[in-house]
């Protein structure tokens, strides 16, 4: 992992209020912390001696326009549908109520994590998307990020995810998905007729897989080779398992729970596996089954809305295991998917992890940046200038969740506000990409307004703050920009 990457970052909900996010702690900025800042002030800042980027791109009111202009009917309808408890699932939504009228009351609420890496909770939030049962959503951090409520660790034992249903605490991922199996028998059943015990095997190769991804995924480099080989074996029979039936899901043509069952480490295990051993889970030659799998998977909205895409579990996985082994042959991967892709004119090949065939075409994914962007540029600009504050007491172990969410570092923030605002010119430039550009002021030092892009890249989660198809595009534009100051 480079160093830039495992120096502790952010929890960036683009489109959420980050207050709501942010550990409700005081962090205090430490006496070092805060001369350094002031030498810096006076040292010659690019804020003590005016503007450093050029302030010629449009204004937000005018780019919020041009947006307008761009967008779908349905783009433009559908943070208000989301709002309401309605349309396509995404990872903001805080209710949904399928087909229950305006006002009803779910039976459910989810307690799951507010960073949407929690991959148990990632089983629950698609039943209830696949069986249409109304639902609340209740965010809570997880350890490595920030602290839970006292009543969460006292009456739910502290892990996620937690559903209230009926009035009661359910725990455990299992036991909740059979309870919601069971407490709503109108939705479309998830189990085969024989019940669960008609899926028990399937049960029990999970749990294998999952081991075996997780003894290869923390085995140091150094002694990986028995934990590989017990991986492909068990990767092996899964595959088995998936190329007996046909209709790309566990038990034919249908998701079932037991899809369910094993989205959450296939998924983390695709992308870890290639980040930090630089091995192929969705390769189509050597494990069919799993590769039609990951096609058919695609094709659900749940799944679309839930998954996260390869850089976001590689930053998000070592914190909540306590590290994962890197091997040397994953190295030419981590240097594309943590930065080496991140270009313009990467945009114009396949991408390492790719792109769901729904994910709509690249105009689409940068109106869905853009937008993003423009709704959210004040908090954005603030957490941006992060990067220029020392970490937060006590600090926070997650690379994608921010030490400094609680230092009021404002420093060159019109500066930074100017180059977000040529970043969603750019995004919104009508097709094409934007010829590389100057755009920092000539003669003025725009170091620091680099600084505070590349730490704004380099936080961008999936699918917390955007799709995969949306991150890919502000990536690759905030490194169009950085390149030209
Ligand atoms: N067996 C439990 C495991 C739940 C679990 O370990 N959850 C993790 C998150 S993935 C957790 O809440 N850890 C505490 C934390 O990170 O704060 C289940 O299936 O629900």
């Amino acid at each position: 992992m480079s160093a830039a990457l495992s120096a502790a970052a952010c929890l960036l909900l683009l489109g959420r209020t980050t207050a709501l996010l942010t550990p409700r702690r005081t962090v205090r900025m430490s006496a070092g912390g805060w001369l350094r800042k002031a030498a810096d002030m006076v040292g010659g800042s690019a804020a003590a001696s005016g503007p450093a980027v050029l302030g010629d791109a449009p204004s937000w009111g005018a780019l919020a326009e041009r947006l307008a202009a761009a967008e779908t009917v349905e783009e433009a309808g559908a943070a208000a549908l989301v709002a309401a408890g309605r349309g396509p699932p995404t990872a903001g939504a805080a209710l949904r109520l399928f087909d229950a009228p305006d006002g009803y009351e779910p039976r459910v609420t989810l307690y799951r994590d507010s960073a949407s890496w929690c991959p148990y909770c990632q089983k629950i939030w698609m039943q209830l998307e696949e069986k249409r049962i109304p639902y609340r959503v209740e965010r809570i951090n997880m350890r490595c990020y920030g602290s839970k409520p006292a009543w969460f660790e006292r009456e739910a034992g502290g892990l996620l995810p937690v559903v209230r249903l009926d009035g009661d605490l359910v725990l455990d991922s299992v036991s909740i998905l059979f309870a919601l199996e069971g407490a709503f028998p109108e939705a479309e059943s998830l189990l085969p007729p024989g019940g669960r015990a008609a899926i028990a095997d399937l049960v029990a190769l999970e749990k294998q897989f999952a081991g075996a991804w997780l003894g290869w995924l923390r085995a140091p480099a150094a002694l990986s080779a028995g934990a590989r080989a017990n991986f492909e074996a068990t990767l092996g029979r899964v595959d088995g398992a998936l190329s007996s039936t046909t209709g790309g899901f566990f038990l034919g043509a249908d998701l079932s729970l037991v899809d369910l069952l094993f989205v959450s480490f296939l998924e983390r295990a695709e992308a870890s596996l290639l980040f930090y051993k630089g091995f192929r889970v969705r390769d189509g030659a050597r494990f069919p089954g799993i590769a039609a799998w990951f096609d058919a998977m695609e094709t659900r909205p749940s799944f679309r809305a839930s998954a996260s895409d390869y850089y976001t579990h590689a930053m998000d996985l070592p914190p909540q295991l306590g590290g994962c082994g890197a091997d040397g042959a994953g190295e030419v991967f981590r240097d594309a998917l943590a930065g080496g892709e991140w270009t313009l004119g990467a945009l114009a090949a396949p991408p390492l992890q790719p792109l769901p065939a729904a994910s709509g075409d690249a105009g689409a994914a940068r109106r869905a940046a853009a937008r993003k962007l423009v709704a959210n540029h004040e908090k954005v600009a603030v957490f941006a200038c992060r990067a220029h504050g020392p970490p937060g007491v006590p600090p926070v172990a997650a690379p994608l969740a921010d030490p400094n969410n609680a230092s009021p570092v404002r420093w060159h923030i019109g500066d930074v506000d100017a180059a977000l605002r040529h970043v969603a010119d750019a995004l919104l430039g009508g097709g094409g990409d934007p010829a590389p550009r100057t755009l920092a002021v000539d003669g003025a030092d725009a170091a620091p307004t680099a600084a505070a892009l590349r730490y704004l890249r380099d936080r961008v989660g999936v699918p917390r703050d955007m799709d995969y198809a949306a991150a890919r595009q502000f990536r690759a534009h905030l490194t169009w920009a950085i390149d030209g100051l």
